[in-house]
């Protein structure tokens, strides 16, 4: 099926479709890159190859537009910074839709609109939208190139701020595109990607091409991704959030697989044992942290395979492996320093980096809040304004600025990151930023409980994504803005996959909390490199060494089985955060039925079984 309308037609400025420049045969390919250059319009055409040449020629460029500044290469060898357009700092999820045939496959908790009309609104967008401006064509690949079904995608975008950062987030270029012509014209994701910011003869461009008008869209069953007037991560980089969580978790659900917002990590234990641990954390709520952590407490050991994608399957085993189809991390910048973060610290300190909406010293490096204890004299803000500490009333990094930087250039990186096979899962975690109710640590009683305690998942908004910051909402699995299709049929496919397998070989499922507060406002638990205590419990629960408490919500950890020695904080404080507070879940129960009568008649009865199990339990 043609995946554009015929009626665009060539003007005289466009370039001619380019197959005889092409470094490939793949004919469904070329056919579409044919059709967006006659829609497009684009001045040039240029397919990236991935080189270390082409990122040389496109950050020279891009610093030329003036959309990147060079680092001090000292500090940062072979690195860049760039400021967006103030209105273009974060995902927009109320211009993001799931444009499924039918409405009730989009389900209540994505925006729809009928897919023929979007296609439609965004081809008369898309005429001439690249007037101008160079269009890149992008292949890339999520996961391994060598795996069994390579998950190969192609992203054009009138972005080279955008080919770059593909360069670093996913394995990009030449090769995924000779391997897509070598598995026989391999089926791929077409993503289309233009900032809407056309360019007139003699028009000077911006350092920030974008546009009012937004559309993050998704086809489904289709399996194709247009993107229309923003330039920031999580809706450009099209291979990230849109191909491996929204339209990833719709394969999922077609071949029995799971796609989650969730870091993957190793964790060794003084005994030399070896576990896999998923987790699945908000957007701005702790992922990157954990993926990298460096536990506090004495012989155990952290490796990383993820940082916010897990793409997990079965296997023969009948155990849960998981993946990261992912080659880069794009990490919240503000609160990642040494004190917090050491390993992310030394992958950025490496280079070869690109840094978003974060501020610049005096000296041609990057600051944000949180990456030191001294705050330089002078700086420039994410908006490009001087910056003093002491005088300056909002913060000098955007509060989503964000680092990009190699996942190779992790110094923890677990030797399996490249295993298409992944990794055995033993734990899955989910966790919210919640003030109050939720304690640190429980225990789901089994994985029906588990995909319950998912499914009511709550956090409170961050500045991931446009619109209020600090707003509860219900979050499930962490997926509120990335479930490709009916939230209730996803609750429903990770039960039947439950069903599917031998308890005994089902990851156990727990819930945490790092943002819980005390009475004057601080965090009950100095997290970070101490939620290695937490894991370190995760672990003993697994192996049956650590003891338990039955609560109303699930298993919490007795007063000595969380290992707090050397912690400075106090026995009280534990208890804290530890608890489990039966007034402020009677209060919560009204909030998890609304939110299953928001997504109507298709949640489980299984999780509505749980709910009254809950209540019973809470006496309510
Ligand atoms: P996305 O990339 O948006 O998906 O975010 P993420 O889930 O990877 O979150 P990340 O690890 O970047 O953390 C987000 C913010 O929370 C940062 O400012 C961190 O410093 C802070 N943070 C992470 N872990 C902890 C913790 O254990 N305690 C506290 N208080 N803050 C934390
Ligand atoms: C998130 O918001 O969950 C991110 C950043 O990981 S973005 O890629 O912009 O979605
Ligand atoms: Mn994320």
């Amino acid at each position: 099926t043609p995946l554009l309308e015929p009626q665009s037609s060539p003007t005289s400025n466009a370039v001619a479709s380019t197959p005889s420049s092409a470094p490939t045969t793949h004919r469904r390919l070329l056919a579409w890159v044919s059709e967006v250059v006659e829609l497009t319009q684009p001045a040039d055409v240029r397919w990236c190859d991935g080189s270390d040449a082409e990122w040389d020629e496109l950050t020279a460029e891009l610093i030329a537009s003036g959309t990147l500044v060079q680092l001090d290469p000292q500090a940062k060898p072979n690195s860049f910074y760039a400021r967006t357009d103030p209105s273009d700092v974060a995902r927009v999820e109320d211009r993001t839709f799931i444009c499924s045939v039918d409405p009730a496959d989009a389900g209540p908790t994505n925006n729809w609109m009928d897919p023929t009309q979007m296609k439609s609104v965004m081809t008369d967008l898309y005429r001439g939208s690249m007037r101008g401006r160079t269009m890149y064509v992008v292949p890339f690949c999520m996961g391994p190139i060598d795996a069994e079904h390579p998950m190969f995608g192609v992203e054009i975008t009138d972005s080279a701020y955008v080919a770059v950062s593909m360069k670093i987030m996913t394995r990009m270029g030449a090769e995924p595109l000779a391997a897509m012509t070598a598995n026989g014209d391999a089926d791929f994701v077409p993503c289309l990607h233009s900032v809407g910011a056309p360019l007139e003869p003699g028009q000077s461009d911006v350092p920030w091409p974008c546009s009012d008008t937004k559309y993050i869209t998704h086809f489904p069953e289709e399996r194709l991704i247009w993107s229309y007037g923003s330039g920031y991560g999580g809706n450009s980089l099209l291979g990230k959030k849109c191909y491996s969580l929204r339209i990833a978790s719709v394969i999922g659900r077609d071949e029995g697989w799971l796609a989650e917002h969730m870091l993957i990590l190793k964790l060794i234990s003084p005994a030399g044992r070896a576990y896999h641990i998923a987790a699945a954390f908000p957007s701005a709520c702790g992922k990157t942290n954990l993926a990298m952590i460096q536990p506090t407490i004495p012989g155990w050991r952290v490796e990383t395979l993820g940082d916010d994608i897990a793409w997990m399957r079965f296997g023969a085993d009948g155990r849960l492996y998981a993946t990261n189809p992912e080659y880069g991390l794009f990490g919240v910048a503000p609160g990642t320093g040494w004190g917090t973060n050491p390993n992310a610290m030394r992958t950025i300190d490496r280079g070869n980096s690109l840094f978003t909406n974060v501020a610049l010293t005096d000296h041609g490096d990057v600051w944000w809040e949180g990456i030191s204890e001294v705050t330089p004299p002078h700086l420039a803000d994410w908006r490009g304004n001087s910056w003093v500490p002491g005088e300056a009333t909002t913060p000098a990094a955007h509060p989503n600025s964000r680092f990009c930087t190699p996942i190779r250039q992790c110094p923890i990186l677990s030797s399996d990151y490249d295993n298409p096979a992944g990794v055995p899962i033993d734990a899955i975690i989910f966790g919210g930023r919640r003030k109050t109710t939720v304690p640190l640590v429980t225990q789901a009683r089994d994985w029906q409980h588990g995909v319950f305690m998912g499914a009511t998942l709550s956090s409170e908004t961050t500045a991931a994504a446009t619109g209020a910051v600090g707003v509860v909402r219900r979050d499930p699995m962490a997926m509120l803005p990335f479930i490709g299709y009916h939230a209730g049929d996803y609750f429903g496919h990770w039960l039947e996959v439950g069903k599917q397998h031998d308890a005994a070989n089902l990851p156990a499922v727990f819930y945490v909390n790092w943002f819980r507060r005390s009475a004057d406002g601080g965090f009950l638990w100095p997290g970070f490199g101490e939620n290695s205590r937490v894991l370190k419990w995760v672990i003993e629960r697994i192996e049956g060494k650590a003891a338990a408490v039955e609560t109303p919500i699930g298993y919490a950890p007795t007063a000595g089985s969380l290992d707090v020695t050397g912690l400075d904080i106090t026995e009280a404080e534990v208890a804290a955060a530890l608890e489990v507070d039966v007034d402020e879940w009677r209060a919560e129960l009204p909030l998890i039925e609304d939110w299953f009568a928001q997504i109507g008649d298709k949640v489980p009865t299984e999780l509505l079984t749980e709910l009254d199990v809950l209540r019973g339990r809470l006496g309510g």
